[in-house]
């Protein structure tokens, strides 16, 4: 990863021009057939460091503006991202972004010239707006932030639990820009008897799904209204690719990714909770201030989920490597909040006995990634453990031990490397 206490990235404001270019360029735009072709040139795996953790590699170009991604399902398609994209990137590139479907009959194009998003429901002015008003109508924002699935890290939990096995890799971090939804719903003009904002995107058109599996997505309202929450249309400062949402979705920061509706159309404000299937049935947890249960636990009252937990990696180093005895070497990751902001990374070279602070670098707001960086000097021969442990403005600290719920969500324990000194 480029060294963000040598160097800073400079990054240019977004040129709102080019995003109309694109979308008009990409106008009726089309993942032509190719979609989910993976089997065709798999010369690459990956062993993910858990039982049955065997996946292929698919090289760039299988899926449509992708490169290299650990292929986890072809349709609906499920795309980790590999580790080494981490160790190299504080901002995950778009092409390298993981990708997350439901449906199998998902949308693989979108027409840009009839997309349109609707405000509706508790509202004293609906209206629709195609991309370019969208676009032109409100003032731009940017926002840095972890865009990450519940079940990240799915793989890891003990005991397991059925969904997808996905090792580190079902998360990114990215600049977004878009328009804050509260923007939109003051231009509609709440009209006081909302209390929830409901989501859907263009899987639900056309009649073509069963009503189980319209993806639709609900918050509170003063979850939806915050300024933070936004309707974005570029990520990065491009284009999203088509498969993470083109050509606008649903940023919740801090909150896990199921909320972040993908090719967003239908904002509804109404007066209920969620009662669908992704809201009153999937994406449950535990109503226990972590989230967490145990196993066979009985008379667990359930809640959906919502705010990400604090996590923290390294990148410099993994298992296996071999640092030199009583010289300084640096060691360097990067961590985030999750639900609140990143308050401190500490290490540990002992196995967790003792801990010490780590510097922070860039700040890029309370929801992104951010670098951590700290020296150490290991005098004495032999094997260690050094582990990374990330505490948020909320009083979060990651546990040794990730809890445990039977929907495999949440997973934030704390991560180590087996190393040498020699
Ligand atoms: N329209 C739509 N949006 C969606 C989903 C979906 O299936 N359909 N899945 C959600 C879930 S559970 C995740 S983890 C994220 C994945 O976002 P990504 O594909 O950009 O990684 O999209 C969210 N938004
Ligand atoms: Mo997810």
């Amino acid at each position: 990863m480029q060294n963000e206490f040598s160097v800073q990235i400079s990054r240019v404001g977004t040129s709102r021009r080019t995003v109309m270019a694109g979308a008009a360029s990409l106008s009726a735009y089309a993942l032509s057939g190719g979609l989910g072709r993976a089997d065709a040139a798999i010369t690459k795996t990956v062993a993910l460091p858990f039982a049955n953790g065997d996946r292929p590699i698919v090289p760039a170009g299988t899926f449509p503006q992708k490169g290299e991604m650990i292929l986890q399902r072809t349709r609906a398609p499920l795309l980790e991202t590999p580790w080494s994209v981490f160790q190299k990137h504080l901002f995950t590139p778009n092409d390298q972004a993981y990708v997350r479907w439901h449906v199998a009959d998902f949308p693989t194009s979108v027409d840009t010239n009839t997309y349109r998003i609707k405000v509706s429901g508790a509202v004293k002015k609906p209206f629709e707006l195609t991309l370019e008003e969208l676009v032109r109508m409100f003032p731009a924002k940017r926002m840095a932030a972890v865009n990450q699935c519940s079940g990240n890290s799915r793989g890891f939990i003990n005991p397991r639990v059925a969904g997808a096995q996905w090792a580190n890799g079902a998360m990114y971090n990215a600049m977004w820009t878009g328009v804050p939804l509260s923007r939109l719903l003051a231009h509609a003009g709440l009209t006081g008897k909302g209390t929830h904002v409901a989501f859907r995107s263009l899987e639900q058109g056309g009649g073509l799904y069963p009503p189980r599996a319209t993806f639709e997505k609900v918050l509170p309202l003063n979850r939806a209204n915050d300024g933070d929450v936004m309707v974005a249309y570029q990520m990065n400062d491009a284009d999203m690719p088509l498969l993470n949402g083109y050509p606008v979705r649903l940023i919740v920061p801090g909150w896990y990714s199921t909320y972040w509706v993908k090719m967003l159309t239908e904002i509804e404000v109404i007066d209920h909770p969620g009662t669908g299937f992704w809201m009153a049935v999937a994406y449950k947890i535990p109503d226990t201030p972590t989230g967490e249960m145990k196993p066979g636990e009985a008379d667990v009252k359930f809640v959906p989920i919502n705010k990400m937990k604090p996590r923290s990696f390294f990148t410099s180093i993994e298992n296996g490597a071999t640092l030199p005895a009583g010289k300084p070497a640096m060691l360097t990751g990067f961590a985030f909040g999750g639900g609140s902001a990143l308050k401190s990374v500490q290490i540990s070279t002992n196995g967790g006995k003792t801990w010490r602070s780590t510097m922070l670098a860039k700040n890029y707001g309370a929801y992104g990634f951010r670098q951590w960086q700290a020296q150490v000097t290991l005098p004495k021969p032999g094997r260690y453990r050094l582990m990374v442990r990330a505490t948020n403005v909320g009083g979060h600290v990651q546990p040794m031990v990730a809890g445990w719920n039977p929907g495999g969500f949440m997973y934030n324990g704390v991560e180590h490397v087996d190393i040498s000194v020699a």
